[in-house]
């Protein structure tokens, strides 16, 4: 995998360009192999704004070859995903899963506990109550699919950072993890675990998220990839010892930014 120096990136952003829709029209080559996807933070290297639908399909279309460190590097903390108004919703908003809406998981939320674990302090569970009594926020963002979708969405729950500074959470440790109801399992970096659009959510447009969405909670990140984004959510950790993912153990890109 070739490294382009930022100062180059630039000048090659033109040759770097590929027809990401033709990649993901070809089952067999949906998983990107070993590519990397630069969704994201390269938003202003590919002159897509991600402002409406016509910028996001461009964006799409123009994927270069990137790896983690530069990612990394672009990734800034402090950059905001766009936000959009109550009218721009997507309805019916999407469904996707690694398996059909018949299966989606149907977690019973009056006998259950989330489980905290790793590197925290209070490694107490939590009834669902305790959760929806956190700090509030919402954001109607845009969710991005590397299977060729985006659709904007309104979510409710808690500041993740909140979540993390109630359970004693060691945030100089490298990644947060995920174990969900479906076996689907996620981890994220930990700036993008603290950074201000992340999500606990609870609701989705206003109700409680249904099951399709990820009853009981999904973490929201607008600055990552649907697929960074777990539903059904049972248990979170924190550490420093790198646990995967469902997808990114299948050869997608860890970062995966948007
Ligand atoms: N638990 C779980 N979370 C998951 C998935 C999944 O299969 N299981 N799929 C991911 C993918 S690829 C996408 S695009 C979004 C879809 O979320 P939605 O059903 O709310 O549109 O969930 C993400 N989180
Ligand atoms: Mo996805």
């Amino acid at each position: 995998m070739k490294l382009f120096k930022p100062s180059s990136l630039g000048v090659d952003r033109e040759s770097l360009a590929i027809d990401v829709r033709r990649e993901l029209d070809m089952p067999s080559r949906r998983l990107f192999g070993k590519r990397i996807i630069t969704l994201g933070g390269l938003a202003m290297l590919t002159g897509c704004s991600l402002s409406d639908d016509k910028s996001v399909e461009t964006f799409l279309s123009r994927v270069s070859k990137i790896n983690d460190s530069v990612q990394g590097w672009l990734f800034d903390p402090d950059r905001l995903a766009p936000t959009y108004t109550e009218a721009q919703i997507t309805r019916p908003f999407p469904f996707n899963a690694f398996y059909g809406i018949d299966d989606v998981p149907h977690v019973d939320g009056s006998d259950f506990r989330l489980k905290v674990s790793g590197l925290v302090q209070e490694k107490k569970t939590w009834t669902l109550d305790d959760l929806y009594a956190l700090p509030k926020a919402e954001q109607i963002t845009r969710h991005i699919c590397v299977e060729g979708w985006s659709a904007i969405g309104r979510w409710g729950g808690t500041p993740f950072s909140e979540f993390l500074k109630r359970v004693g959470a060691d945030t100089s440790a490298k990644y947060v993890g995920f174990k969900c109801a479906d076996d689907y399992y996620e981890s994220i970096d930990m700036p993008t675990a603290l950074h201000p659009q992340t999500l606990l959510t609870f609701t989705y447009d206003g109700q409680q998220l249904p099951a399709k969405y990820g009853y009981p909670m999904k973490l929201r990140m607008p600055t990552k990839l649907g697929y960074k984004n777990p539903k059904h959510i049972m248990e979170i950790f924190v550490t420093n010892t790198f646990p995967g993912g469902y997808w990114v153990d299948q050869g997608y890109n860890w970062f995966g930014g948007s």
